[in-house]
């Protein structure tokens, strides 16, 4: 299993919409297995492929716990959301350090193919749910922070830039 870097918001390859997987292939196992290797290793409960700059349909989660309800979930499509809506706070192995308010609907119902290429819906509420509809969005391209305020965003993209310059002129000594 191999680590793949995460793209850092503002890269623009964040905001390319994902086509759908063609084949639930051998290729598809190993990004599958290296995208869960790299998302516990960002001690993170998502990570869609557009964050590891493939922009392919889909996504990886495990919201339990206790680490032990891996979720695969192959060209997604939300089927349902409840009208109801609920602001909690997300947070983004892209924008890392940033933590603000989404209002996203509280439950769902997306359907999928698993990792043997068979369809099976999912039926989420609560984190499980946030966090299907926000790695959702990173398969359209869309990160949270668009979201927010302008300035906001603003000071998050300026804040972002300032830590890649520091992080690159620090590896650069
Ligand atoms: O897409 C990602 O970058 C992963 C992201 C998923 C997510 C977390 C929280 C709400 C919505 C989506 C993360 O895993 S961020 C890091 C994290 O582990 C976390 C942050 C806030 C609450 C719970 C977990
Ligand atoms: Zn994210």
């Amino acid at each position: 299993m191999a680590l793949l870097p995460i793209l850092c918001y503002p890269d623009p390859r964040l905001h390319t919409v994902a086509k759908p997987v063609a084949a639930v292939d051998d290729r598809i196992q190993t990004l599958v297995a290296d995208m869960f290797a790299t998302m516990y290793d960002a001690n993170g409960i998502g990570l869609a492929a557009t964050q590891v700059n493939v922009h392919e349909r889909l996504i990886v989660i495990d919201a339990s716990e206790d680490r032990d309800q891996p979720l695969v979930l192959i060209n997604p499509e939300v089927v349902w959301a409840s009208p109801e809506t609920q602001v909690s706070d997300e947070g983004c192995l892209s924008v890392p350090g940033i933590y603000d308010g989404v209002a996203r609907s509280v439950a769902v119902r997306v359907t999928a193919l698993n990792l043997d290429g068979q369809p099976h819906t999912v039926e989420a509420e609560g984190l499980l749910a946030v966090c299907i509809q926000h790695e959702m969005d990173h398969l359209l391209g869309k990160v949270f922070v668009e979201y927010l305020s302008p300035l906001k965003r603003n000071r998050i993209k300026t804040k972002m830039v300032k830590a890649r310059q520091l992080a690159e002129r620090e590896a650069g000594r």
